[in-house]
């Protein structure tokens, strides 16, 4: 029986882009979903390489005006690609026009301009949900069940990093296309919007809300060659930023994320510790998951390393037989799954804009900390 077609209408044709067309692209080839994903419309500022993105994925047009995709009664999902200073307005628009919307994190600047994109879209009452990406690693997400299946007992500690080594050279230039990410105005922070974020993310799926945050950060090069004014500008984001918190169950946590840890690209681990049992994972290592559980037999009793490809572990029954992998972009096929799965049965898909915007309030409460050197107390989403 031919499915229901969801016109898609994607704004920002960069790296996440590509990804979310892959996902488009390929869901409907490895999942049961009740949409066919069509790619409606294509929007980016260049219109020469709106053209050939739309070529190259399939899309069945293009604009250089986002306010047509949202204009387009035939556009069914707005799913939002740019960079985090224009994620609000087009939300908001979209909401307003009844429009499903998938936004890439993190949700917005700040907590304040997050939450009005929240009450925009609740009072639309449209779908919605925000790319962080990571929880659909299949091992991430057995993680997570491993956690509310008991296992690991009280949970004390929660540790993540996420380092990368890509701005080391004075020469990167902030601003422009590929650089957004380091020009404050464009990106609102560093690293603590753009990986940190991720980390704070997974960790409240996992171990649930973060209370309070003390943190430090440093801007290691402090001016840049902007691409749009050809000036050195003053640099505004945070470089690197280290933070300690404290969960409200009662566990403390430790993250750290930096883009100056020479030889890292996309180092995203965590550990978590509790009283029966603690669990380590690595994304240069997404298969497999590590475990160890102090109830074995003493004699056999070690850190096991679970290749996460069994049919039965999350999502990979949809994938090849056990013990080959899936990668990268595979979580974006998993998220677009969940949300068309979720969609035709009105239920929301996680993370929402409300959950993302309690990471926004963690970021908020950490750039704050390390400005006023103190404890912050993070705002309840
Ligand atoms: C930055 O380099 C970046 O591309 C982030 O923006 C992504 O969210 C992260 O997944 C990988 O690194």
């Amino acid at each position: 029986m031919a499915k229901k077609k969801l016109n898609v209408g994607l704004i920002g044709y960069g790296f996440m882009g590509r990804t979310h067309s892959n996902a488009y692209c390929k869901v409907g080839h490895f999942f049961d979903v009740p949409y066919e994903p069509v790619l409606r419309v294509v929007c980016g500022l260049e219109e020469k390489v709106a053209k050939a993105f739309a070529e190259q994925w399939g899309y069945e047009s293009y604009t250089t005006d986002w306010h047509k995709v949202i204009e387009d009664d035939k556009v069914d999902v707005v799913d939002i690609c740019v960079p985090n200073n224009v994620h609000a307005e087009i939300a908001i628009a979209a909401a307003k026009a009844g429009k499903a919307i998938v936004c890439e994190k993190p949700l917005a600047l700040n907590g304040v301009q997050g939450k009005k994109m929240v009450d925009a879209i609740e009072k639309a009452g449209v779908a919605n949900l925000v790319s962080f990406n990571y929880r659909r690693v299949p091992a991430v997400t057995l993680a997570k069940m491993l956690i509310d299946e008991g296992r690991l007992g009280r949970i004390f500690h929660y540790r993540a990093n996420f380092l990368q080594d890509w701005t080391i050279s004075t020469k990167v230039p902030q601003g422009g296309m590929g650089t957004w990410r380091l020009d404050v105005k464009a990106a609102g922070s560093g690293v603590t919007g753009d990986l940190l974020a991720h980390c704070i993310d997974t960790a409240m799926w996992q171990n649930g809300p973060i209370g309070s945050v003390c943190a430090m950060t440093e801007t290691f090069v402090k001016e840049r060659m902007h691409v749009e004014t050809g000036k050195v500008e003053a640099v505004g984001i945070d470089d690197a930023c280290t933070f300690f918190c404290r969960f409200d169950n009662g566990s403390l946590g430790n993250f750290e994320s930096t883009r100056y840890a020479r030889g890292h690209k996309a180092l995203y681990t965590f550990e978590i510790n509790g009283e029966h049992a603690s669990i380590a994972w690595d994304l240069h290592d997404l298969h497999r998951l590590s475990y160890f559980d102090h109830r074995d037999e003493s004699i056999v009793r070690g850190w096991r390393s679970v290749h996460v490809t069994d049919s039965d572990m999350p999502y990979m029954g949809n994938w090849w037989v056990p013990g080959l992998q899936i990668g990268y972009e595979h979580t974006f096929v998993h998220q677009a799954a969940d949300f068309l799965v979720n969609l035709a049965k009105g239920k929301p898909t996680s993370p929402t804009f409300r959950e993302a915007l309690a990471t926004q309030y963690v970021c908020d409460a950490v750039l704050a900390s390390a400005k006023e050197k103190k404890w912050k107390k993070v705002k309840k989403a």
